[in-house]
């Protein structure tokens, strides 16, 4: 008797779980059919991408590089899947960053990069697990110089009915041709691989020609709603996620000035290297994340530390004490879904640590936060399956 009573506990129980995870299942369903993109015909694995990050950003901080893969210190072009962050503490981080200043007019990016290995690496990533972001250094159109080139009203002439806005479309072009070559399967199904682009990033800076004294809040977003329906309805690229990513921002009416609109913005970025300086006061940027985060949370939509780094770490304990205490010290800027830092290129000029740097022992620290995620960590994204394949 006892025996059937124990057995018959054991299948109600078994039935509540077994109907509670399928409810929970359901509404994961009812919610991803409900997710708002901007581009509504985004692929699966990029709409799986957004919500999965939108369920995992409360409780995790994902770590990125950029160029992670292309460099580090003292070594280029590995043809392996190598990183100074892995080499320092065993695991990659879960977020690339790719620049794609130059597409259209040499084989490399401004870093010299080649597109042909970039293309290779994003996918690899994809394969992985991980997330690519894409920025643009984009060539001031005018002179044919780089982005720091901020001599002419370039973003006026770009858009439709200025003097180089053909100029303009054959860069769109050829970076379209880029995003459009990243697939990844089998003969016969293909997926192609999602990204999340933030063009024109840090324009509250005056840095870059589409900086903010160098054209209106109204071209500016303008350029960024042109550029975002020009990859989406006319080139037909469904595997974008799009990005806004303002440099230190005073306030939530400054982060929305050049704001181009909820339809065309997925992930509410912010670059900041000034707060995170130990010479700054780093509540700052707990400031301005919060506001980010705030502002994303209002709009049903994610927020990043799209860049960030303190250049060469001469602070061995700069990870815990100043990035992610900064981060942590306030419930709701803690809720960022990635932090990303800059590109190692030589002892000098570098933003992570590299075998033998000081700060090593404290990067390890900052990895085992509890929150701190590396692409060892990170849950399948790519689909709504719980595991990863
Ligand atoms: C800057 C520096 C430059 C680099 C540029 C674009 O911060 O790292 O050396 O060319 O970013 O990646």
């Amino acid at each position: 008797m006892r025996y059937y009573r124990f057995l018959l506990l054991f299948g109600i129980a078994g039935g509540i779980l077994m109907l509670s995870s399928c409810s929970k299942n359901k509404m994961d369903l009812l919610h991803f059919q409900q997710l708002k993109v901007v581009d509504n015909k985004a692929n699966k694995a990029t709409k799986c991408l957004y919500f999965n990050l939108k369920k995992i950003a409360p409780d995790h901080i994902l770590f990125g590089q950029q160029d992670a893969l292309a460099y580090g210190v003292g070594w280029k072009d590995h043809h392996d899947f190598r990183s100074d962050v892995n080499d320092v503490c065993g695991s990659f981080p879960a977020v690339f960053g790719w620049d794609v200043g130059r597409i259209g007019r040499s084989e490399y990016n401004l870093d010299s990069v080649k597109f042909d290995n970039m293309k290779k690496w994003m996918c690899q990533v994809y394969e992985r697990g991980g997330i690519n972001t894409v920025s643009w250094h984009i060539d001031n159109l005018f002179t044919g110089s780089h982005s720091w080139d901020v001599g002419e009203k370039v973003v006026a002439s770009i858009l439709p009915g200025g003097e180089k806005h053909d100029l303009y479309l054959a860069k769109l072009d050829a970076l379209a041709n880029l995003f459009d070559d990243l697939k990844v399967g089998g003969l016969f199904k293909k997926t192609k691989v999602p990204i999340v682009f933030r063009p024109f990033h840090e324009h509250t800076g005056s840095w870059f020609w589409w900086g903010q004294p160098h054209c209106t809040p109204e071209e500016y977003k303008e350029l960024f709603r042109f550029t975002v329906r020009y990859l989406r309805d006319k080139r037909g690229l469904h595997n974008i996620l799009y990005c806004y990513s303002p440099d230190v921002v005073r306030d939530r009416e400054h982060y929305l000035e050049c704001y181009p609109g909820d339809d065309y913005v997925d992930i509410l970025g912010l670059d900041d290297y000034h707060d995170v300086n130990p010479l700054h006061d780093q509540s700052e940027l707990t400031r301005r994340l919060k506001i980010v985060v705030e502002l994303a949370e209002e709009k049903d939509k994610l927020a990043a530390m799209t860049e960030t780094g303190y250049e060469a770490i001469p602070q061995s304990d700069w990870w815990t004490t100043v990035l992610l205490n900064s981060i942590k010290a306030d419930p709701v800027a803690s809720k960022v879904a990635w932090v990303l830092v800059w590109r190692n290129y030589n002892h000098t000029h570098h933003y992570a640590p590299h075998p033998g740097h000081e700060s090593v022992p404290d990067f390890i620290k900052f990895i085992n936060d509890p929150m701190v995620t590396l692409i060892n960590g990170l849950p399948e994204l790519y689909t709504l399956k719980k595991k990863k394949k």
